[in-house]
């Protein structure tokens, strides 16, 4: 908490105390280094951060949000930033920055540690992560939106786990109620989705990790799937993704707001496939950033 006041008046601070011994550093997977780049030129004037797994979906919300904000035009292409890499994709509107950062935490994480720096050294004041995504449903219709108000890891805790130095490490995953509900309450009665506040369950896998048969390996039963999932809803689980663990809790290491906001594809309680059809899925997917638009314009006090 103390870290994040800091983050609102003085820019980020970062709890790493070697970071202040490097007179350069290198954001290899966005092909940025902070000698290589004006970074506060370039990011000092960012207040929201929007990351999801696929890089496309990215850069389609980059330019979605600047022309919702005025600072993109109809037929207006910006650039990728990362463009110097081919890990991620960059793209900043205005002062809100587009990134992609691929499956699971283990990629997700590496693209959160840089954007962290990035912002840090560039000296971005009060920045608010959103994770917008994909994921599976639980007792939800297909097409719902989920916005986390808790999220448990793989063995139902809400901890996210990770190894260092080859031990076990545990950091709790927090998450920020206000802002969940601040995002929420951006619904509209005219819209064709509920928007669902709900817990999200993080696995570290697709097939198995969420209790899929359909893998190329599987020592589960259809009725192991069955019950598992069953589970899930009686615990009160809305979604199943694979970032959501990580992304809360180092984001909270770091000391700054975020929020996951992900759209589903398919209700695990009847299937495990996703089937419906490319069009439908693309308008589903568009749902996370309609909603996550409408919230940074009214935090900007831009009419909706
Ligand atoms: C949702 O969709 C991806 C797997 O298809 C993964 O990134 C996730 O969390």
């Amino acid at each position: 908490m103390e870290n994040e006041n800091r983050n609102a008046q003085n820019g980020m601070q970062l709890p790493n105390p070697h970071l202040a011994q490097m007179t350069d550093d290198n954001l290899y997977h966005f092909g940025i280094s902070r000698t290589s780049h004006d970074l506060p030129a370039l990011f000092g004037d960012v207040k929201f951060v929007c990351v999801g797994g696929s890089a496309r979906r990215m850069e389609n919300f980059a330019h979605y949000i600047g022309k919702e904000l005025g600072v993109v035009s109809a037929n207006e292409r910006l650039p990728n930033l990362a463009g110097n890499s081919d890990r991620f994709v960059l793209y900043k509107a205005g002062p809100v920055l587009s990134a992609n950062h691929g499956i699971g935490v283990p990629s997700m994480s590496v693209a959160l540690h840089e954007l962290l720096k990035m912002l840090f050294y560039a000296r971005s004041r009060d920045v608010t992560f959103i994770r917008i995504g994909t994921c599976g449903g639980i007792g939800v219709p297909p097409g719902s939106v989920i916005v986390s108000n808790a999220a448990v890891n793989g063995k139902m805790e809400p901890a996210f786990e990770t190894v260092v130095l080859a031990k076990g490490i545990h950091r709790p995953i927090i998450v920020d109620q206000e802002l969940a509900s601040q995002i929420s309450s951006c619904s509209r009665t005219e819209d064709p989705f509920k928007v669902i506040l709900g817990k999200t369950y993080c696995t570290d896998d697709f097939f198995e990790g969420q209790a899929r048969t359909h893998g190329a390996v599987c020592d589960i039963s259809e009725e192991d799937e069955l019950q598992f999932v069953k589970h899930l809803n009686s615990q009160g689980v809305k979604n199943i993704e694979m970032e959501s663990a990580g992304f809360f809790a180092l984001c909270h290491k770091a000391g700054v707001k975020c929020s996951v906001v992900c759209v589903t594809f398919i209700d695990r309680l009847s299937t495990e496939d996703v089937t419906a059809d490319a069009d439908v899925l693309s308008e589903w997917t568009q749902r996370p950033q309609v909603l996550v638009a409408r919230f940074i314009k009214k935090r900007l006090v831009i009419s909706v």
